[in-house]
């Protein structure tokens, strides 16, 4: 029999000798999370950071450019089913995007894991596979364009550097993008979550404010600094200079900010759009620098000329900006009472005002994107949607706040789905195929999701019941309420009663939860301010009236006349999660399971420990017994035999009998000799109990392949 060495791109399958398993399902030891950590790290040292479990995508973030994701690469992917190519995220998506176009199925890419795992790369690899292999005409790469662009600019605004990521994603993003009937992109919706606001008046140390402060500063030229009145030294600005980390190694400021006005133009955005949005990003930075002296109790602004700075760049009248930040107006019912701010109450307001107006910026510009990724024409694109989910990663810091807070439960929802999706489906799946199966435990973490957001009893509705409250409600008070109700809940740690080891670490204004993903402690303060998020009205008012029309834009008028008090801020954000949830539930999913191997931010370092830990909470052990408790392969009847009909006399060169693919299927895996216990029959597809079994059958194929192509090229030659 002819032998030869085949390549990686010829069949993924023969990896396997290079460098552990492709699949976990392979792996001998399935069972031992030894195996499992060890299968990982032979791979990503030969620099194979992609791996399955099933259709499952495991990647690791190399933390170096790898050449593996060239155009060539995309061809190779083209077109391919999973299981011949090596795992790749362009695997996936091919998978994905063939379904869409195929069968009409909406899809959606789920992409998790901690901060710093890699999923905003991962998303943006997916973006760029399906730019690259879909229509090429000019109205399409026009839609292209403009969702590839929309990147830079987010980031811009939505990404910051944490003491996890250099370039953390502080808000969550749910991109559709939509095709016609052909598999051409037409057009795109971004729908957006929850933005860390806070980060605009200050950091944590060694953090920084979001990119495009930065990246103004240092990219602008000298005219468009004059005109916002900036100078280039970031010390000079207190919303800045709080972190202590101005510049980053990794970080090019002056490139980026090139990269963004770019994008701004392609994605159409005039000139006078962009004067307003960096106006905007000027009059925060300014406005960080005013202060307030107190006299006789009353607040009063120390530099008016910096008052007077923001009221130009935002196009509102100084003389009311600075009694708004100095003043409250309160109208009860129709009893209009305007008094005097202390200091503290000020300095709030202004904070409270500069988050504001960066929040509603950023709201703004999705919604700007969205118009000009608008699909012209949708008919017929039914269906015809994929999206990609790429949220902020689970995150424990020294200090874990409201937003670490939400963060938390974001993913807790998002792991929720996972279990939801992943195990239901391959319950379906036998169900559906007529074949047994054997249940496996798994832990569901639904309990933690139901802790953070059942109604009356979890902790949201404490949180909100505290903030509605009259009275003097305080973050302390909340806290008190939540150890009240909540002690004995296993995920829900009080100071009083954590053991000695973690009460040591946790101040008494403190609570734990038991997350999926490992402990963290949240510090209350700040809860209350943070989930009301208040905006006084005077300020409200001024801004209504803005010149610079996005802020007008922003902050509506009618929004002063509505009587209802707002949803509180976690409540928003719950429902928003929720109505997310529906819209994943309802497409079919395809998962990129990110992981971090070290906390250095460092190629080359895989740090086991670390590993497992993420392995663990991911649930890929329980993932991978899943798959194994049943097959480990399947495949549909017509592609099992389109492959390898040539091994069996009966099916080569085609199957002629009268029982379709189903009967091919039969005999020949019959002349291949499967026993009875080694493979399934189900009413579309083969199901073959262990990978072995696949193998040979592949080493047979790959044999036989040159053979037959030696024998025909005979042929030919013959003629
Ligand atoms: P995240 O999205 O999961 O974190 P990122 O996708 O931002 O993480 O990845 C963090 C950094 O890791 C990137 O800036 C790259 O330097 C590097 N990286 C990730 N994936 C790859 C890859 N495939 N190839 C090369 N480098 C990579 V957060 O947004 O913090 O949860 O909120
Ligand atoms: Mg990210």
């Amino acid at each position: 029999m002819a032998s030869k060495t085949y390549t990686r791109m010829e069949t993924g399958l023969y990896e396997r000798d290079r460098a552990g398993v492709q699949d976990f399902v392979l792996l001998e030891n399935y069972q031992s999370e030894d195996a499992f950590i060890d299968n990982l790290k032979k791979r990503f040292q030969e620099n194979l950071i992609y791996t399955y479990i099933g259709q499952v995508l495991i990647s690791v973030n190399p933390y170096k450019q790898l050449p593996i994701y060239s155009d060539e690469h995309i061809k190779e992917y083209r077109n391919k089913h999973l299981y011949e190519m090596p795992p790749h995220v362009f695997a996936v998506t091919d998978n994905a995007f063939r379904s869409l176009i195929e069968e009409s199925r909406a899809q959606c890419v789920l992409i998790s894991g901690e901060s710093g795992s890699g999923k905003t790369e991962a998303s943006k690899k997916v973006l760029q596979y399906i730019a690259a292999c879909s229509g090429h005409q000019t109205t399409v790469e026009g839609v292209k364009d403009r969702l590839l662009k929309s990147n830079p600019v987010l980031e811009a605004f939505g990404n910051a550097k944490t003491n996890r990521n250099d370039n953390s994603s502080r808000f969550g993003k749910y991109m559709d993008i939509q095709f016609d009937y052909t598999g051409a992109p037409i057009g795109g919706n971004i729908l957006n979550y929850l933005l860390e606001k806070s980060r605009v008046v200050g950091q944590n140390a060694g953090e920084r404010n979001f990119h495009i402060f930065y990246q103004l500063l240092a990219g602008a030229d000298d005219k468009l600094l004059q005109e916002l009145n900036l100078q280039r030294n970031l010390n000079n600005y207190r919303y800045l200079s709080d972190g202590g980390k101005g510049t980053v190694a990794s970080i090019d400021d002056v490139e980026s900010f090139r990269i963004v006005q770019q994008a701004l133009g392609v994605i159409d955005f005039s000139p006078e759009e962009q004067r307003e949005i960096f106006s905007i990003i000027g009059s925060i930075l300014h406005l960080g620098n005013v202060s307030f002296n107190e006299v006789d109790g009353n607040a009063e602004v120390a530099k008016r000329d910096l008052v007077v700075t923001v009221s130009r760049l935002l196009g509102v009248n100084a003389t009311e900006l600075n009694a708004a930040l100095t003043h409250r107006t309160i109208d009860a019912r129709g009893d209009v009472v305007t008094s005097p701010l202390n200091h503290d109450l000020a300095v709030y307001a202004r904070d409270a005002l500069a988050k504001a107006v960066y929040d509603r910026l950023f709201s703004w510009l999705v919604q700007r994107l969205n118009i000009s990724l608008q699909a012209k024409d949708t008919r017929g694109a039914r269906n015809k949607v994929m999206g990609i989910l790429d949220i902020y990663g689970f995150e424990i810091f020294s200090k874990n706040n409201f937003e670490q807070f939400c963060i938390n439960f974001c993913n807790e929802k998002l792991q929720q789905l996972f279990i939801e999706l992943t195990l239901k489906s391959e319950q379906d799946e036998y169900r559906r195929e007529g074949i047994e199966w054997i249940p496996v435990e798994y832990f569901d973490n639904k309990v933690i999701c139901n802790l953070i957001e059942e109604k009356h009893k979890g902790i949201i509705s404490i949180l909100d019941e505290e903030c509605l409250r009259p009275g003097d409600p305080t973050d302390l008070t909340f806290l008190e309420k939540l150890t009240h109700k909540l002690a004995t809940h296993h995920h829900y740690i009080c100071h009083e009663k954590a053991p000695t080891q973690v009460q040591k670490i946790m101040g008494r204004d403190e609570f734990r939860l038991v997350h999926y993903a490992g402990e963290v402690t949240y510090s209350v303060n700040g809860f209350l301010d943070k989930n009301n998020d208040l905006l006084f009205r005077d300020l409200k008012e001024t801004l209504s009236k803005a010149g610079n029309s996005i802020v007008r834009t922003c902050f509506p008028e009618q929004e002063l006349r509505s009587k209802k008090r707002p949803e509180t801020a976690v409540t928003q954000f719950k429902a928003s999660l929720n109505n997310l949830m529906d819209i994943l539930m309802c497409k079919e999913p395809s998962y990129i399971r990110c992981i971090k191997p070290n906390d250095l931010q460092t190629p080359g370092v895989f740090k086991d420990e670390l590993v497992l830990h993420q392995v663990k909470y991911l649930g890929l052990m329980e993932n991978l017994r899943v798959r194994r408790a049943g097959f480990a392969y399947r495949r549909t009847y017509d592609l099992f035999l389109h492959r390898y009909k040539c091994l069996s006399k009966s099916t080569w060169p085609n199957y002629k009998g009268s029982g379709g693919s189903r009967e091919g299927v039969k005999l020949l895996v019959k002349d291949l000799g499967y026993g009875p216990e080694d493979y399934r029959l189900g009413t579309t597809k083969l199901f073959i109990r262990w990978p072995r079994t696949l193998f040979d059958t592949e080493d047979a194929y790959q044999a036989k392949k040159h053979d037959v192509a030696a024998i025909i090229q005979a042929h030919w030659k013959g003629l």
